[in-house]
């Protein structure tokens, strides 16, 4: 018996991302109800079944539709002033003591009406998905306080209604101490303890991330965090060992996390921790790159381990003000050393796990959900190889075909 499609794809190589490239050459991939239905040899599609619409795919490549596992892209303002300032000589110390860095985007964030935080950040939304990207992770964590980190999860909620991408959010109330906890962080973690349920009742968190670092919280605050989340059924990650070893990844496998982040400082025990409660890795090589660290993450040893790694562009005004998650891509080949097949792994399965979707994206498999992108390339590799170019010439979300540009929506005055 053969099939009814919706829509089928043919005359495009694709690139599964089962079992390495999981390569398909000369195939066809076919949709119905916004999820794959069938994928395979193109010569061998008419006996599967048949579709309603049928697209040339102009012998591009076919991949999942790419996932950046790990941003703070929902903010308002940018620190270039600051970025220009220290270029010309001022200090972190200067910045900080004239109200600067993180606190100034959370001035600002708060600040902002949703429609505003919106305005200001859809279009570093659209950056993303000009190049392929249909499942975006946006934390909260520059409002820090219940009602402004409420504002930034609502304004990431609609972000997914606006534009063409699956939005999963993360409540990241514990990324910094505000000023009117000043030298009370037990007291701030506290809140951010009572924050939990009344954003899990929302309905506005899907996971509850911290930054466990010694400019951040302590381990024993961040368990505090994650006994919340988990006395709500939600999943945690965590920002760890990014400056420092903080066995942070210790503490976040031990709550079988989602994902450990950063982790340029991760240790064995750390790496061993991982391995045995399945918790991604989750490279991010912007803010090794905006700081100019030195220290990479231990990517050998992870390989060798087995902890599967996701690559992601951290975006956020601070540390990594960037919009590519193909540049990420080339900067983890680069500067790390992953292969090209291990980055575009990042980008897809393993960013899928990350965010605890495996069942849903990241492959290409019948069942899964039908996004994908189509790239003009001659094999997989190009897209880490080549950097500020942007090879996307379509992207299909749930099934839905559209140009990788998309239009920004009209906001209220
Ligand atoms: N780690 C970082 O690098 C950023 N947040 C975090 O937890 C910094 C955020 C900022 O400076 O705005
Ligand atoms: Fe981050």
């Amino acid at each position: 018996m053969t099939q009814h499609w919706d829509l089928l794809i043919r005359n495009v190589h694709l690139a599964t991302m089962r079992d390495g490239y999981g390569e398909i050459r000369h195939g066809a991939i076919a949709v119905s109800a916004g999820r794959i239905a069938w994928l395979g040899p193109e010569n061998e599609a008419a006996q599967h079944g048949s579709a309603a619409e049928t697209r040339d795919g102009g012998g591009g490549w076919l991949t999942p539709g790419l996932i950046d596992c790990h941003t703070h892209i929902i903010h308002a303002g940018n620190r270039s002033d600051e970025f220009e300032a220290r270029l010309n000589g001022a200090t972190y110390e200067d910045i900080a003591k004239a109200g600067g860095g993180i606190m100034s985007t959370v001035r600002a964030t708060r600040a902002a009406g949703e429609d505003e935080l919106l305005r200001q950040s859809l279009p570093r939304i659209a950056s993303l998905l000009a190049e392929g990207v249909t499942t975006l992770e946006i934390k909260s964590g520059y409002g820090l306080s219940l009602e402004a980190e409420a504002k930034m999860l609502r304004a990431a909620r609609r972000a997914g209604e606006l534009l063409p991408v699956r939005v999963a959010t993360t409540f990241l109330g514990a990324h910094a101490l505000p000023p009117e906890f000043a030298g009370r962080a037990d007291d701030y973690v506290a809140e951010v303890c009572a924050m939990i349920p009344v954003l899990a009742r929302e309905g506005l968190a899907d996971a509850v991330d911290a930054f466990c670092e010694r400019i951040g919280f302590t381990r024993e605050q961040t368990e505090r965090i994650f006994l919340a989340a988990q006395q709500q059924g939600l999943p945690v990650k965590l920002h760890a060992e990014q400056l420092s070893d903080q066995q942070g990844a210790e503490l976040v496998a031990r709550f079988k996390g989602l994902s450990a982040d950063h982790l340029e400082h991760l240790g064995a025990g750390g790496i061993a921790a991982m391995r045995r409660a399945g918790t991604v890795a989750v490279l991010l090589p912007g803010a090794y790159y905006f700081l100019r660290d030195t220290t990479p993450p231990p990517v050998a040893a992870l390989r060798e381990a087995g902890v599967p790694m996701a690559v992601a562009t951290d975006n956020n005004p601070g540390t990594s003000p960037m919009t590519s998650l193909l540049l990420a891509m080339n900067m983890v080949c680069t500067l790390w050393r992953l292969t090209p097949q291990e980055a575009l792994a990042g980008c897809t399965v393993h960013a899928a796990r990350a965010l605890g979707l495996q069942n849903e994206a990241g492959t290409l498999e019948p069942g899964k959900r039908a996004d994908f992108a189509l790239w003009q390339i001659a094999r997989p590799a190009d897209l880490s190889y080549a950097f500020g170019f942007n090879p996307c010439k379509a992207v299909v979300n749930g099934g839905v075909w559209r140009d990788p540009l998309v239009a920004l929506p009209e906001l209220g005055a």
